[in-house]
């Protein structure tokens, strides 16, 4: 079994401006520079042999290459956040990745979940016992005018993760060109 995901890695032009942004929130669990990602799909533990089709199915993928931008700070879990992200500007070929994607690994037998797409960004994970909300929601207003971008994205890639105590490692399995 492989734990595996889909993902956008961060152009470099950008991933600076994250580490600032993210350096700029109050927040427990903040995503380090290198493993700042888009998620596309999250497949999971995926067993060999279903993760070698899924390989050969985003092989024979084809999509067009496109621009990203990203835009505002926001969070999930409402007046709970619990995962606060960088956003991204509406983008119609990101949404068609995404789908051709999630479609792929669902013939090639992965399990993927079918809530809605939101694109984003994480930049670091909160828990509202523990910490400071006031703090957050403070650092959020003064950081809603981010953006970055737009930079050219030429490839998705496929991820291990490897959970450790230290957090989890994401390992580039395969990456996978837009043209
Ligand atoms: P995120 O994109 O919101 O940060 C690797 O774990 C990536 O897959 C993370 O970026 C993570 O969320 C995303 N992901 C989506 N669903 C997940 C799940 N059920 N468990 C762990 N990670 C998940």
């Amino acid at each position: 079994m492989i734990r595996a995901f889909v993902a956008i890695g961060m152009p470099p032009e950008i991933l600076p401006r994250l580490d600032a942004l993210a350096d700029s929130l109050p927040m427990p669990r903040r995503v380090p520079e290198e493993n700042m990602h888009l998620t596309l799909a999250f497949l999971g533990e995926t067993p060999n042999p279903v993760l070698e089709e899924a390989h050969l199915a985003f092989e024979a993928l084809r999509a067009p290459a496109f621009d990203l931008e990203l835009s505002g700070v926001n969070s999930f879990g409402g007046t709970k956040p619990r995962l606060v992200y960088a956003g991204v500007a509406p983008n119609p070929a990101l949404m068609a990745l995404q789908k051709k994607v999630t479609n792929a690994a669902r013939l090639a037998g992965c399990t993927v979940e079918s809530r809605r797409f939101t694109p984003h960004v994480t930049l670091g994970r909160f828990s509202p016992e523990a910490a400071d909300l006031g703090r957050l929601q403070a650092a959020m207003v003064r950081a809603a005018t981010f953006s970055a971008g737009p930079a050219r994205i030429n490839e998705f890639t496929l991820y291990q993760s490897h959970l450790t105590a230290d957090g989890p490692i994401y390992e580039p399995l395969a990456s996978y060109p837009l043209r």
